[in-house]
């Protein structure tokens, strides 16, 4: 019994049109009550003009959308109001399909109902959100693959040759006295092994690209005061978005900024110069300056061209562990620019060296783009542990275990690989996932 939900897709704000969605078995039933129209002889989808009432008042002129389940989005009896755009409109129609006996959705609810009726997998419901909040062109482009199930299809030359390995291991367990079987043997394991993690190493490796390209990736502009790091947000952003002085300390508190390179959304963030101070403001600045630096994706870190000294050498030591472009900036007061190293000039607004050193090392070319990958932070953590897994297991092969030990742990990765699409029906996992989402989606 699913009960019929009700909720509003559009933005709670005035606009021209708005629209309420309802889903469920008692779906054209409430509707029926509601509306001018009898929607309840329609065969797949059907668009009616009418009107919305509440009891004999008339509350609004509308179009309704009615699908026949399973010809809807969530595969149950829907329908979709199209109303005009103000709250006091849209409010009083959900008010009177709860009156009538609907109940008012959860985020994620109508997605939800979509994937527990087998319409959508789990990757394809967790990109809806994502395609919803796709910031650039690129990360739409991955989501909306995704949701079209191209991703899904990544899994499944995985999930064949593990159910084929599993099945042939059961066989061999179940009925050792057949003579005409193929034998499950150790060698046929490490085969398996050595093929899969092979491919589930291509996957992760393309799926944190693709994450890249959905998420877009953090860069932390660091140094000691007065390199210019400031006049670097600036002239990567085009504007004045830093306060640029020539005294030292002067950028206190983080200050970000969002560009887009090569449709790729990049989170830059400028931070107070890193120094010995007794200034107490400026210390806590410069704690930050380090928190940051430990988040960031990617570091820019930054020296002048004329002078290099002890106070730039610790912050080499603090970059050390991390993925980090070094520049030198204010090539303009320089005479001779070798080419061992990337010089910009923040000044002058010549940075194209620097920018292009970015997206050299975001590792992305325009492949990256066109082709699914696994880019959500659920399901690469699913395929770390399925390769951790299967590591395992070929280290247990090569030691010549038993089968019948090595099969539980194969049946182990086998239920990861399940988990991924959602088709182990851990429910709980779909319910965290949905409740993301926003309500009427
Ligand atoms: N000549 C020259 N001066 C620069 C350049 N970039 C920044 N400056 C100057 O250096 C001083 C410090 O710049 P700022 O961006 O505030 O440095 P921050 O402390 O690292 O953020 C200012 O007076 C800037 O005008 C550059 O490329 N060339
Ligand atoms: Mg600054």
């Amino acid at each position: 019994m699913f009960e019929t939900i009700v909720a509003l897709a559009t933005a709670p704000i005035k606009s021209a049109l708005s629209i309420v969605r309802l889903s469920g078995d008692d779906c054209f039933f409430i509707v029926n009550k509601m509306f001018t129209k009898d929607i309840s002889k329609i065969e797949k989808s059907t668009i009616f003009y009418g009107y919305i009432k509440d009891g004999d008042i008339i509350v609004d002129e509308v179009i309704l959308l009615a699908y026949k389940g399973p010809h809807s989005f969530t595969s149950e009896d829907s329908a979709e109001i199209i109303c005009h755009g103000s709250p006091l409109i849209f409010n009083k129609i959900i008010e009177v399909a709860l009156k009538n006996g609907a109940r008012l959705a959860t985020g994620g609810e109508y997605s939800s109902r979509a994937y527990m009726h087998g319409k959508l997998d789990l990757i394809q419901a967790e990109s809806i959100n994502d395609l919803i909040n796709a910031e650039s062109e690129e990360s739409k482009k991955i989501s909306l693959m995704a949701l079209r199930g191209e991703t899904s299809k990544l899994i499944l030359p995985l999930k064949k040759d593990l159910g084929d390995l599993l099945s042939l291991i059961e066989v061999n367990i179940d009925y050792p006295e057949y003579l005409d079987i193929e034998i499950a043997n150790h060698q046929k394991i490490i085969d398996f092994c050595t093929k899969n993690i092979s491919y589930i190493n291509s996957l992760i490796e393309n799926g944190n690209k693709g994450r890249i390209i959905k998420d877009g990736i953090s860069i932390a502009i660091v140094g000691k005061p007065n390199v210019g790091k400031s006049s670097i947000l600036n002239a990567l952003l085009n504007e004045d978005k830093a306060i640029v002085t020539n005294i030292k300390g002067t950028t206190r508190d983080i200050v970000e900024g969002k560009l887009i390179i090569n449709g790729i959304v990049i989170n830059l963030f400028d931070t107070a110069g890193i120094r010995e101070s007794d200034d107490i403001v400026e210390g806590i600045g410069i704690k930050k300056s380090v928190e940051k630096l430990e988040k960031s994706d990617l570091v820019i870190a930054v020296f002048d061209s004329l002078n290099f000294d002890e106070e730039d050498k610790e912050i080499l030591k603090l970059v050390k562990n991390k993925d980090t472009i070094v520049v030198f900036n204010k090539s303009d007061i320089l005479e001779n620019k070798d080419n061992t190293h990337l010089f910009i000039s923040a000044l002058n607004k010549d940075i194209e060296p620097l920018k292009e050193e970015i997206i050299k090392r975001l590792g992305l070319s325009k492949k990256n783009y066109d082709n699914p990958s696994i880019a959500n932070t659920r399901e690469l953590g699913i395929l770390e542990n399925i390769k951790e897994i299967l590591e395992n297991v070929l280290i247990d092969t090569k030691n010549e275990l038993p089968i019948d030990l090595i099969n539980s742990k194969l049946k182990e990765a086998y239920l990861k690989v399940l988990s991924l699409t959602g088709e182990d029906n851990d429910f709980d996992i779909a319910k965290e996932i949905f409740s993301r989402f926003c309500v009427g989606k």
